[in-house]
């Protein structure tokens, strides 16, 4: 019912001249899959994504996106040029967007709205640090992100929207959380979104786990029957080991 999205965010890495070669190679080498596949790269490659994917089962999209929809603000990149350029899925509140750039779940929302407003479905991340985790509250301390990072968003349909839950401890650490503990936190998003959206809803909504995400533990957390894929920022940076989470996910 729902189907896999695996999503490699490349975060602050490669160049575009890079970008051309690994894309082009990712379309040769790309197995037939019933899931589906994104590249996430930083803004410079967007172009270049568009031009080697376009007619491919490969989508791209960005990183972030300006809160604002147009207007003087230096340096920022609106919904709409994110939309020109084909992207169908765009990162908001990434953990170190968060943390290195003071988001707040407010601002999370706002970037949430100008992206459905452009028909581009945001991958919304959500996730606890380390000491919330050892204190027993993550699925609390989630949930609350959760629900102001969605305050007034509407997406028009559960394809529309993507929960990525990232717990920060795990991130860029080469500790991924178990299975289980992902699974019960999917469990709890889950039902979070049946209270916002409605059942139906939250039975189709993608709710992706990223955290140290590699060839090694993709199998074992995707058998889990509330993680719909993955959010991959390491491992999606070499061509071999994306290929074989792509194997992976079937
Ligand atoms: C988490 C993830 C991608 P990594 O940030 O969003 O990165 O797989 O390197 O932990």
């Amino acid at each position: 019912m729902r189907r896999v999205l695996v999503a490699g965010n490349w975060k602050m890495h490669k160049v575009p001249s890079e970008a051309r070669i690994w894309l082009a190679e990712l379309k040769r080498l790309l197995p037939p899959l019933e899931s589906e596949v994104a590249v996430l790269p930083a803004f410079p490659m967007l172009p270049v994504a568009r031009e080697v994917l376009s007619g491919t089962q490969v989508a791209y999209g960005a990183q972030d996106v300006s809160p604002h929809r147009e207007g003087a603000y230096t340096g920022e990149v609106s919904a709409r040029m994110l939309a020109d350029l084909g992207c169908r899925y765009t990162i908001v509140g990434h953990s170190e967007r968060r943390r290195y750039h003071h988001e707040t779940d407010a601002l999370v929302a706002e970037k949430a709205k100008r992206l459905l407003e452009e028909g581009i479905t945001p991958i919304l991340c959500v996730g606890e640090p380390l000491e919330v985790r050892e204190r027993g509250e993550a699925v609390p301390y989630t949930l609350r992100q959760l629900f102001e990072s969605l305050e007034g968003v509407e997406p028009p349909g559960p394809e529309r929207l993507v929960i990525a839950y990232e717990p920060v401890w795990a991130i860029g650490t080469g500790q991924n959380a178990t299975p289980e503990d992902a699974e019960s936190m999917h469990r709890a998003i889950r039902q979070a979104l049946a209270e916002l959206y409605g059942e139906g809803f939250a039975r189709r909504v993608r709710i992706l786990y990223g955290g140290s995400v590699n060839p090694k533990n993709f199998a074992d957390l995707l058998s889990m029957p509330n993680v719909d894929g993955g959010l991959v920022g390491g491992a999606s940076l070499e061509l071999e080991s994306f290929l074989s989470l792509l194997r992976i996910a079937g």
